[in-house]
């Protein structure tokens, strides 16, 4: 390792003891920028890089509720205010009983490089709770959500921070979330996105994501003279990024041959076409049912503890959750014939699986870059609420799709190499930290 990505190192993980995803996406930046920051000086002056690593403001806060039993069950609740320099805090909530601190850290941190990608003047957060959405009733989810607004109410604002969806967070919880906020301030304002349509909510925002991968995909596929109609293409998840990766990836002629959850995933060489995708979105929407019921109803494979990898496939889009592609599946998808891999999901490769990806000269788009869109479109709800004057679904898909095409091109610009291999791990970390670095320095040392 270069000796002054290992030194910045050091300094981080002693001042962030145990937080391991915190420093993988730290090290990740850090091994593309510390060479660009030594080029440019008064980046290293102003120690703009130590400033990003360390987040303006942590909450943590107690969220006490009552289960349908009348027991009091207690969560943790988490808003990291990672960085406001160009633009209100933003970022999604996470609701999954793994969240920690160090995991909505290095979320956090990635969100201010792919926000400052979107070209929209949004800043950085994350935040969500070690609460478990599985198995619980909506009432249930319900008084959760009011209890977590309760506090974090006070530290958000739709000039402040405005929160979304991530994983086990979606329409139903920014309902109750937004219920209770609109309540708590007597305010009805764009303080979340991903809001219901009836009230505030964008056009497009539900599958921005998904879409927003897939026309990535395509963009990075195009440089080589490819494209996705043809192609076989293997998805991980079942939620929300995973299925409107699926809608347009069919849509685009590609075949999607695998989904799954955190159980398995189930194989359908024939393909999983629009009526089958709609039975997942069934079953996982409104059932909240398990992928292995779609391998019993139209009898195809099913892997019980099994990740997708192992399977052959052009393109793959891991679109569940952080290093769910190791290096020995990353070994394999490369072995098997995959020439494209862009992660929906936040850091799912390992950074030994990035390395064989680069190594292999593969298409590679990670995540800051690739799965943009949500956020992306994020940002256009918020113009819409200012605006109060919503968008038409081909006027939010058109802005979505030129937002992409855009960060593919920062991507080419700052990650093309001298032999012309286009390193997009490199483009989106440089190209995400110019904008906000410039304007660290214009406002000083704060
Ligand atoms: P959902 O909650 O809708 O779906 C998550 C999917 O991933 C489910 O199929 C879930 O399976 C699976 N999954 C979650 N955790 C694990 C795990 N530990 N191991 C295996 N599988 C797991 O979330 P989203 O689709 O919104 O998010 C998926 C990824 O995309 C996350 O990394 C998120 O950060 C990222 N992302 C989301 C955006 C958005 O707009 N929603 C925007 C950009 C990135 P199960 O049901 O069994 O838990
Ligand atoms: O990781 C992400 O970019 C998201 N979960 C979406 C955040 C948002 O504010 O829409």
């Amino acid at each position: 390792m270069d000796p002054r990505v290992s030194q910045f190192m050091a300094m981080i993980k002693s001042r962030n003891p145990g937080e391991n995803e915190f420093h993988q996406a730290v090290q990740e930046v850090a091994e593309s920028l510390i060479p660009f920051i030594e080029e440019n000086p008064r980046y290293k002056q102003a120690k703009i890089l130590e400033r990003m690593a360390e987040p303006e403001r942590t909450i943590i806060f107690r969220v006490p509720w009552l289960d349908d039993k009348g027991d009091v069950q207690i969560n943790r609740g988490f808003r990291i205010e990672m960085n406001s320099a160009i633009g209100p805090y933003k970022g999604g909530l996470r609701l999954h009983p793994t969240v920690n601190l160090g995991i909505l850290k290095f979320l956090a941190f990635e969100q201010v490089l792919k926000n400052s990608l979107t070209t929209l003047p949004m800043g950085g957060g994350k935040g969500g709770s070690d609460f478990d959405p599985k198995g619980k009733s909506d009432n249930e989810v319900m008084r959760f959500c009011q209890s977590f607004m309760t506090e974090l109410f006070r530290h958000i604002g739709p000039d402040t921070d405005v929160p979304a969806g991530d994983i086990g967070v979606g329409g139903r919880e920014i309902g109750y979330l937004f219920g209770q906020y609109k309540r708590l301030k007597n305010e009805f304002t764009g303080v979340l996105t991903g809001k219901g349509i009836e009230w505030g909510g964008s056009l497009i925002r539900p599958e921005a994501t998904g879409y927003g991968v897939t026309y990535f995909a395509q963009e990075m596929l195009e440089t080589r003279g490819e494209g996705i109609k043809g192609k076989t293409v293997s998805i991980s998840g079942s939620g929300n990024v995973a299925q409107y990766a699926a809608e347009k990836v069919t849509e685009y002629g590609g075949k999607v041959i695998t989904m799954s959850d955190s159980n398995g995933f189930i194989y359908d060489p024939k393909g999983i076409n629009s009526e089958k995708l709609n039975c997942i979105m069934d079953l996982k929407n409104i059932k909240r049912g398990r992928i292995k019921e779609y391998a019993e109803k139209y009898g195809c494979e099913y892997f019980e503890g099994k990740r997708p990898w192992i399977v052959k496939c052009d393109i793959a889009l891991p679109n569940a959750t952080q290093n769910e592609i190791s290096e020995e599946e990353a070994k394999l998808l490369v072995k098997n014939g995959c020439i494209c891999v862009s992660e929906g999901a936040n850091m799912p490769s390992t950074p030994e699986a990035v390395e064989v990806f680069l190594n292999a000269r593969i298409l590679f788009g990670p995540g800051k870059a690739s799965n943009a869109g949500g956020v992306a479109t994020s940002g256009l709800e918020m113009t819409q609420n200012s605006m109060r004057l919503p968008w038409s679904r081909e006027e939010v898909d058109e802005r979505l799709h030129i937002i992409m095409k855009n960060i593919h091109k920062i991507c080419v610009k700052y990650g093309t190499k001298e032999n012309g291999f286009i390193n997009y791990v490199d483009g989106a970390n440089i190209g995400g930290f110019v904008k906000v670095a410039n304007a660290m320095i214009a406002q000083g040392v704060v």
